[in-house]
């Protein structure tokens, strides 16, 4: 008979890391779905968390530690035991911290809910210097929001289920997705919300939308202004709202006064009637009203500025800790329990400071992935020496790969710890395999939100190749290093145990539904009494913390640079089928989406003599690639659009092997261009040509 077990665990098959119910059958898994208890999710998956079976049983992905046996990214590797690369990486490291002290070791993840061990590890070694892949996502959003309302981004929830009236721009949801939002979006609209989606071409949001609207690339901003402009001249805010919270309304009223819709009309291509009806069809259903904060709309180097305005418009409607509106995230602390203790807890603090600590964008935080960059090529104000990319992709996250590459030249250690050859492993001295998500268990985490919890993700099967769990690749490093008091587990289960103490959960406790609830309710703060960790304690139009940095808190709107004749602005984003540069090889996902196209508007290719098919040639500074050109009315001229993510160069990975083209290889020169004031790379900033390829054909 068979051997039959069924788990629940999270999905790794991107970073949203949805909850899921695994089947195994005498050791394998054999069945994945969505968590059947988790409303919104109520067994679905995405296609990538489908295709997790593919993943699993694929060959093509690294099955034990490997050391680098040639020039740094030659492809040229030996297989090592995990003590023999991990002794390796202790002596590099230990040599390193001789010479210029622990700080010069600096690890980098993909941020998230299981932070608490890497930021521990790097902790116990005693470098202050963790960083995370946020500069190239979401971090003038974040910037923005905390300028505003004092939590960060990912504090904001949003309630689509309740809401009147949803507006995204750029915000693609129904394919950049995440199932459970994806679930709530559709049961609002069923439920009668209205969606209104701004992009500069037509997606598969824009089909489901009740509105599309075509901007011009680049120019939201001035949406967003006369936007502003409208509600305030219209007083379509929640007049009570913004008397009781925010401060700086008179000054916002002045900065906005130039901003017309009509004015707006010939900068975006909106109509200035468009504008208007927005203004009012939102103020009519407000507070229940969802302007997204953006995520990957924040690309331009005025990003912030744009984010910041998308914020406001929500404060000004009174969506804050509304109903249908963004909800503030609560932690185990608002639902009266005890948090998880941090691996961390015990350890002493590390007495030297962030190596950004005195670089650019401080008002706002430091750890910006763009300044360790910077530190790494300069070795200024210390050198680094040795870096970590753990579940983490630089090389293909950031622009300019080779400008990257120089950069990691100075470094004496590279080690990359991922379940793919990743473009950054490829360039490693050692890549760590670590087990899959199905093939391994995590630290718990907890789930923030109107009904704060604990989760977990529990391994469903034994490793298939010679690969380790974190928490254990962590924990032996932290040995090796002298650290190892301060990873005393000899188990994941002594981990859960320790993170577990003085909550009142035990772990017996995650096995009826994979998490556990720590509230009956959505916790709501009371209307009047929205608490917002500002200096002010109040919504701040006008930010106390920009203003003391020299930053203003509004700034006139510059048109963006229109391209020269004959070029466009190179845009990129993703499918629902594809989570960036990481599933292309999958067996199942590269048969539905195997290459990706660069989308050239109709009347534009037909300038260039450019038919729907043909192979063309994109360059920018330097750099040529070739592409299939998808020729469609659906993008506004000015642009050009790429999936993210092809293009592979690892040639171990035979399915993507150079399948279309790495849109980073064209964002030359843009690794230190970035929002002045967020921080976050300004990728949208690169401009292309397009030519039909010597000698190419349909
Ligand atoms: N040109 C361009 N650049 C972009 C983007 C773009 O659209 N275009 N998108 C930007 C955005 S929004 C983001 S968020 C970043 C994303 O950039 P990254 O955070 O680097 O991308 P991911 O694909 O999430 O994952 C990084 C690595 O984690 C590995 N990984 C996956 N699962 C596991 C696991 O269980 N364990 C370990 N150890 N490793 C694992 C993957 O194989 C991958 O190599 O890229 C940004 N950069
Ligand atoms: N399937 C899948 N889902 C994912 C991911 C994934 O890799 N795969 N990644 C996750 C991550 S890390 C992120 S950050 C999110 C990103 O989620 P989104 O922010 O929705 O990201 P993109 O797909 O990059 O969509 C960006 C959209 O912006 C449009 N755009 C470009 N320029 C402009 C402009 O000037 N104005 C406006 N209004 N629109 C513009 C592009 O045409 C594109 O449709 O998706 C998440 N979900
Ligand atoms: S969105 Fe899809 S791939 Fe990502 S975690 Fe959820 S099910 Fe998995
Ligand atoms: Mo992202």
């Amino acid at each position: 008979m068979a051997d039959t077990a069924s788990v629940f665990s999270l999905c790794g098959m991107c970073a949203v890391r949805c909850p899921i119910r695994v089947e195994a059958e005498n050791g394998r898994v054999t069945w994945i779905e969505g968590n059947p208890h988790v409303p919104g999710i109520e067994g679905a998956l995405c296609a990538k968390g489908s295709a997790g079976l593919a993943f699993e049983y694929d060959t093509e992905r690294p099955q034990y530690p490997m050391i680098r046996d040639g020039a740094r990214g030659a492809g040229q590797w030996r297989k090592a035991s995990w003590d023999e690369a991990l002794d390796y990486i202790a002596e590099k490291l230990s040599t390193v911290r001789e010479k210029y002290g622990a700080k010069s070791i600096a690890l980098a993840d993909r941020s998230g809910i299981f932070t608490d061990l890497t930021k521990s590890f790097v902790k116990a070694i005693g470098s202050p210097n963790y960083f995370d892949h946020d500069d190239s996502c979401a971090k003038n959003v974040n910037m923005a929001c905390q300028s505003l309302l004092g939590y960060p981004r990912a504090e904001l929830g949003y309630d689509f289920s309740n809401t009147k009236y949803i507006v995204l721009l750029g915000r693609n949801i129904f394919e950049s997705l995440q199932v459970k939002e994806v679930n709530t979006v559709l049961d609002g609209m069923e439920k009668g919300a209205k969606l209104v989606y701004v992009d500069i071409r037509a997606t598969v949001t824009a089909s489901k939308a009740d509105k599309f609207l075509t901007i011009r690339p680049g120019t939201d901003y001035a949406l967003l202004l006369a936007l502003i402009h409208v509600v305030l001249k219209q007083r379509l805010y929640d007049v009570g709202f913004v008397s009781r919270y925010c401060t700086g309304l008179a000054e916002l009223e002045q900065f906005v006064q130039p901003y017309t819709p009509e004015w707006a009309e010939a900068e975006t291509g909106i109509p200035a009637f468009e504008i208007t009806s927005l203004a009012h069809e939102t103020g009519a259903a407000k507070p229940h009203v969802i302007f997204h904060g953006g995520w990957m709309l924040s690309r331009y180097i005025d990003s912030f500025y744009c984010s910041r305005a998308l914020y406001i418009l929500n404060a000004l409607m009174g969506n804050i800790e509304s109903n249908g509106g963004l909800i503030i995230a609560k932690g185990p602390k608002d639902a009266g329990a005890k948090g998880l203790n941090s691996l961390g807890k015990n350890m002493p603090d590390v007495a030297d400071k962030i190596v950004d600590a005195e670089m650019t964008n401080k008002p706002l935080g430091t750890g910006h992935m763009v300044n360790l960059f910077k530190a790494i090529r300069t070795g200024e104000p210390y050198p680094i020496r040795a870096f970590f990319a753990y579940r983490f992709d630089p090389i293909a996250a950031f622009p300019d790969p080779e400008a990257q590459k120089k950069v990691f030249d100075n470094l004496d250690l590279l080690v990359a710890i991922d379940v793919n050859y990743s473009d950054t492993a490829w360039h490693a001295d050692v890549i760590l395999p670590e087990a899959t998500y199905l093939e391994r268990s995590n630290i718990l985490i907890t789930q923030k939100g109107p009904k704060p919890g604990f989760g977990m993700r529990r391994q469903a099967m034994q490793p298939r190749y010679d690969s380790k769990p974190a928490w254990e690749i962590f924990t032996l490093l932290a040995h090796r290093m002298g650290a190892g008091a301060y990873f005393p587990w000899k188990s994941i289960e002594d981990i859960w145990q320790y993170q577990l103490d003085g909550t009142g959960v035990k772990i017996e406790d995650f096995d009826a539904k994979g998490s556990v609830s720590l509230a009956k309710t959505p916790i709501l703060m009371p209307r009047d009494d929205i608490k917002f960790p500002t200096a002010s304690g109040k919504i701040e139009l006008v930010s106390e913390k920009m203003a003391k940095a020299g930053f203003p808190s509004f700034v006139p709107y510059v048109s963006p640079k229109k391209p020269a004749e004959g070029s466009f602005r190179l845009t990129f984003g993703r499918t629902a089928v594809h989570a960036h540069a990481q599933s292309q090889n999958n067996l199942y996902l590269c048969e539905i989406i195997g290459e990706n196209t660069v989308w050239v508007n109709d009347t534009e290719a037909a300038k260039l003599g450019i038919k729907d098919g043909d192979m063309v040639d994109v360059s920018s500074e330097e750099y040529t690639g070739s592409i299939r050109a998808k020729v469609t009315p659906f993008i506004h001229p000015e642009a050009v659009f790429m999936l993210h993510g092809f293009g592979n160069e690892v040639p171990l990975k035979t399915r993507s092997f150079k399948k279309g083209l790495r849109d980073n290889l064209l964002q030359k020169g843009l690794l230190e261009t970035v929002d002045p004031v967020g921080g976050g790379v300004a990728y949208m900033e690169a401009m292309v040509t397009v030519k039909k390829a010597q000698g190419g054909k349909a």
